[in-house]
């Protein structure tokens, strides 16, 4: 054609497993409270308020794209988003909390069928809005939570360490259980396909809370709602992202669901993570977000051994293992941003693709 080559960015390219310059990097929970100019946007407005005006999660997401060279940007909302149309009294404080929490098969059945676009209007004109203002090369991910983890909150009503209330209706109420985690794999599929209709660019479902569930559990209650969410949104052709958190033992069943990343977080080294999903599917990870809180040549050796781990084949997007705390210091994201792209376009010259 006209001399001009069509490159895909390096974190599309690395989701789908092509070679690419060097390893692209993003962060979970890149937009947030680390960023001082983040908590100054929230000192005059709350979270919910943050989320549901579109400039303002526009500019949110794009903080932390103007501190670090990052190949990617997330879309600014949370995983409860989606249910706003379930009437359910949410609100944010700072986790998330519900007034009316599911507890009966008779909640589950009153549970309305709205479409994303009609309740969450906000959050389509933000993603189009940063699908027009990023550069081609800073893809947007547009997310979800996965439906056991959304579970989790609606059963519980509130955050927790262990969910046993929401663990104890799984058994209880095994039936209405999987109604809703069928009700919930079919509300995000509406949402995620409407995000990237909007212009997100992947599509990336967190199930925080999956480590809670031993594999057999997993197997009966948590993957036939993510195995129909993935399945339903091949339809768009963008990379489809899976964060089983603590969800080391799951892989086995997470390697053989339709998508192109799993992320992992740092309980498993990447060699062994991929050992397990096999060639065909790239991996996300594995920083502990701990690590940015170490002496600047430890977290250069850290990086490094993620980077070793990962392997010289391609396929491996940097990340954290889970998302950055609020008391990070921005300039410790700031080299390891460097360090990443810095060695892995090291290694690549050596002579390993990444
Ligand atoms: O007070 C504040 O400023 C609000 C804090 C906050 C923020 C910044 C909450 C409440 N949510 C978010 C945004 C958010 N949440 C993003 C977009 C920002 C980014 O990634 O850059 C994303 C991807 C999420 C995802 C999310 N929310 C997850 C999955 C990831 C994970 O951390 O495991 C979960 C579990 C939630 C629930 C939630 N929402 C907020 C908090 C503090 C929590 C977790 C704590 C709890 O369970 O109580």
């Amino acid at each position: 054609m006209s001399g001009t080559v069509a490159v895909a960015p390096p974190f599309l390219a690395a989701c789908r497993r092509e070679p690419v310059e060097r390893t692209p990097v993003w962060m979970l929970r890149q937009a947030g409270r680390y960023l001082p100019e983040y908590r100054a946007l929230r000192e005059r407005h709350d979270f919910l308020t943050l989320m549901r005006t579109p400039e303002l999660a526009t500019e949110v997401t794009l903080q932390p794209l103007r501190r670090f060279p990052l190949d990617a940007a997330i879309l600014f909302a949370d995983i409860l988003t989606p249910i706003e149309g379930w009437d359910l009294g949410l609100s944010f404080a700072p986790g998330p909390l519900l007034e009316r929490p599911i507890r009966s098969a008779a909640d589950v059945a009153r549970l309305p069928r709205v479409a994303a676009e009609e309740s969450v209007p906000y959050l389509f004109e933000t993603v189009r809005a940063l699908a027009a203002e990023l550069p081609e090369t800073t893809p947007l991910i547009g997310f979800g939570g996965a439906p056991f983890t959304l579970f989790c909150y609606l059963v519980e009503g509130k955050g927790s360490k262990s969910f046993a209330r929401a663990k104890a209706f799984l058994w209880s109420e095994p039936e209405a259980a999987h109604r809703l985690l069928d009700r919930l794999a079919d509300l995000t599929i509406d949402y995620l396909g409407a995000q990237a209709r909007a212009g997100a660019r992947a599509l990336m479902l967190f199930d925080s809370w999956a480590g809670l569930l031993g594999p057999e559990d997993y197997a009966r209650f948590a993957r036939p709602a993510v195995a129909k969410i993935l399945a339903a949104l091949g339809d768009f052709g963008v990379p489809r992202i899976y964060f089983p958190h603590q969800g080391a033992t799951l892989l086995g069943e997470v390697a053989t669901l339709p998508l192109e990343v799993v992320a992992v977080d740092w309980r498993l080294p990447l060699s062994k993570v991929r050992a397990i999903l096999g060639p065909g599917i790239a991996v996300q990870g594995n920083l502990d977000p701990a690590a940015l809180f170490a002496p600047a040549a430890e977290l250069e050796r850290a990086i490094d051994r993620v980077l070793d781990e990962a392997g010289p084949g391609p396929g491996h997007v940097f990340n954290l293992g889970h998302g950055v705390e609020p008391t990070t210091d921005p300039d410790q994201v700031a080299r390891m941003v460097e360090r990443v792209h810095r060695e892995s376009e090291r290694s690549a010259q050596r002579g390993g693709s990444r």
